[in-house]
């Protein structure tokens, strides 16, 4: 039964399920399923034709929340999902916060910064997205008090988290360490995890030799909870131009 991780170092979602399979000390292949040369498997495994999606044998598994799931239930040794039902649903919640406000935030700032694109970030857009930051930092903050990981010991909270907390000095949204204090604390010990070292490498390598990646630059794949975030911030003129001009890209009908 060999484990195969469509992935890509360019992707929060697949960072968090390569920790936990790293952490889990689980062998796996990966393959970049974001080359455009990879989209045909791809879409094999993932009607939506995203990543990540995990095959273990026969079993396949898409949604990267789904998938560590499915890894803590298959392969509980080193559970990435606290036993204690208080920090269980907590440890969810973190996980939830990072996949849905906190990618959106983070990848609506980044077209300007990686994409090949001819206009500037919309008025406004840079302001909206350091308040909403702040609202998740200072929750980070309060859950952490004093503790070393954000629900007690090491869980998918602060998996889930490291990859998005690593781009927001790229992104121009960081928090400031005298302001929070613990987050900083926090952060620091992370960054120092062997599952965060490696993670940080690829990423960092994967970024720096982007224009040498065949990957989608001029238009954008768009989902749900990063359209929310742009016409619930007010930034739908800009959004339905994209669409009118033709720079947009859909997922694809997905069913088991
Ligand atoms: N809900 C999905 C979201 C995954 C997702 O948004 N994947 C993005 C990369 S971050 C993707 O594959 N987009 C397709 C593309 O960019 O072509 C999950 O949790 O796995």
């Amino acid at each position: 039964m060999a484990i195969k991780l469509y992935d890509s170092a360019f992707s929060p979602f697949a960072r968090k399920v390569r920790m936990v399979l790293e952490h889990k000390g689980l062998a796996f292949e990966a393959v970049d399923g974001l080359l455009r040369s990879n989209h045909a498997a791809l879409k094999a495994v993932n009607g939506r034709v995203e990543v990540p999606v995990l095959t273990d044998g026969d079993i396949t598994v898409v949604n990267s929340a789904d998938i560590v799931a499915y890894l803590d239930f298959r392969y509980p040794e080193k559970p990435v999902y606290p036993a204690d039902p208080a920090a269980r649903v907590a440890a969810r919640a973190w996980e939830r916060t990072a996949d849905t406000l906190v990618d959106a935030v983070l990848v609506n700032l980044s077209y300007w910064k990686l994409l090949d694109r001819d206009d500037t970030m919309p008025a406004g857009l840079l302001d909206k997205a350091r308040a909403d930051m702040a609202v998740v930092y200072t929750a980070l903050e309060r859950s952490l008090g004093d503790r070393e990981f954000v629900c007690g010991a090491l869980s998918i909270a602060d998996i889930a988290l490291f990859p998005h907390l690593t781009a927001t000095r790229a992104m121009q949204v960081e928090f400031a360490k005298d302001v929070h204090p613990n987050l900083g604390r926090w952060f620091a010990g992370m960054r120092k995890l062997p599952i965060c070292i490696d993670d940080q490498r690829r990423a960092r390598d994967y970024i720096a030799a982007i224009k040498d990646h065949d990957l989608e630059k001029k238009r954008i794949f768009w989902r749900g909870d990063r359209i929310e975030w742009m016409l619930a911030h007010g930034f739908h003129d800009w959004f339905f131009k994209e669409i009118a001009e033709g720079r947009v890209l859909w997922p694809g009908p997905s069913v088991p």
